[in-house]
């Protein structure tokens, strides 16, 4: 199995391309449509997030609901389609792609790394990971995600069991199974946004219904670390097992776009300033958890399917 995503954060839309779902798998638009909504959720998130309202239109693959096994293509527009009237971007943000894409990639502006490197693309890797959700549901295999700390506030224990996790995580405003830890994650998010600031935080996704085998195969594990790592902003991941679930735990890093920006450099000049200061979010680690419950779903489907 395999899969591309193509599209800038202000371009006309994002594409994916997932190759490798078995004909006859059921597809519904609306379960993708539905994990879509639920990557927009989340205290914290910035004005981009009231801008869109992300819908995936199937181009390819599925015939009538059922897959035909040939690639399955998939498009979500952006309503913020602009990328042809926003300026260049000369100061880059500590911490993000710009000045390391810039060096690469020989450019003087920033302005097509960071469009690239956003994380508004994880739509259409969530959109993948829908997809390779509704091939599992038919193994028996569920997948769901929790948020256990934001900003240095813990959640102080864990949900009991996944049937937990899937009961409560989306109706909190954190996605965090924790009561009481959830309202300091909120006044938490609301201080950072109060100084400019971003928060990073912990999270896990639970894998159900894996057979013995599956919960200690080591390519398996490997596999879902390289997945959930590839998530922007992950910075660690870890995998264990219990009787019944593997978890996934992950680091998600602040997001490096501060509205208070710290000192860099103007490219043209080589003199010092402050980093461009972009529209964001004050945390997504609600959004991060949902992101790497896609790639988990893919990892884990093509390890079915390669088996
Ligand atoms: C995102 C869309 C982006 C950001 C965020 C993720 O929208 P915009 O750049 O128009 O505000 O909110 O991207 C970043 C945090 C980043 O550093 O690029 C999304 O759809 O998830």
């Amino acid at each position: 199995m395999r899969f591309l995503t193509a599209g800038e954060s202000h371009g006309r839309c994002l594409t994916a391309i997932v190759e490798g779902i078995d004909a006859g798998t059921p597809i519904d638009v609306r379960s993708i449509d539905a994990e879509l909504v639920r990557r927009q959720m989340g205290h914290g998130r910035g004005g981009r997030m009231s801008i869109e309202q992300d819908r995936a239109e199937i181009l390819s693959g599925v015939d009538d609901g059922f897959a035909s096994g040939s690639p399955i293509a998939i498009r979500i527009w952006n309503k913020d389609f602009k990328i042809d009237v926003l300026p260049a971007v000369t100061r880059p943000r500590p911490g993000h792609a710009d000045l390391a894409g810039v060096l690469k990639y020989d450019r003087e502006d920033a302005r097509d790394i960071l469009e690239r490197a956003s994380a508004r693309e994880t739509a259409a890797r969530v959109a993948v990971g829908s997809i390779c959700k509704q091939y599992l549901a038919l193994k028996g295999v569920g997948i769901a995600s929790h948020v256990i700390a934001i900003g240095g506030v813990s959640a102080a224990g864990r949900p009991r069991s996944f049937e937990r996790i899937r009961e409560t995580a989306d109706k909190n405003a954190v996605r965090c199974c924790d009561r009481e830890a959830s309202a300091r994650m909120l006044a938490r998010i609301d201080r950072a946004k109060r100084d400019g600031d971003t928060l990073g935080g912990l999270f896990e996704v639970w894998v159900r219904g894996l057979p013995g085998y599956a919960l200690e195969d080591k390519e398996l594990h490997t596999r879902l670390v390289f997945g959930v790592m590839s998530v922007q902003a992950v910075k660690g991941v870890e995998v264990r097992a219990d009787d019944r679930d593997l978890i996934v735990t992950a680091a998600m890093k602040p997001i490096a776009t501060l509205m208070r920006p710290l000192a860099s450099v103007e490219l043209r000049t080589k003199r010092t300033a402050f980093a461009v200061v972009e529209r964001s979010d004050v945390t997504a680690v609600p959004a991060c958890a949902v992101v790497a419950e896609a790639m988990v779903a893919f990892e884990t489907a093509g390890y079915y399917r390669e088996r």
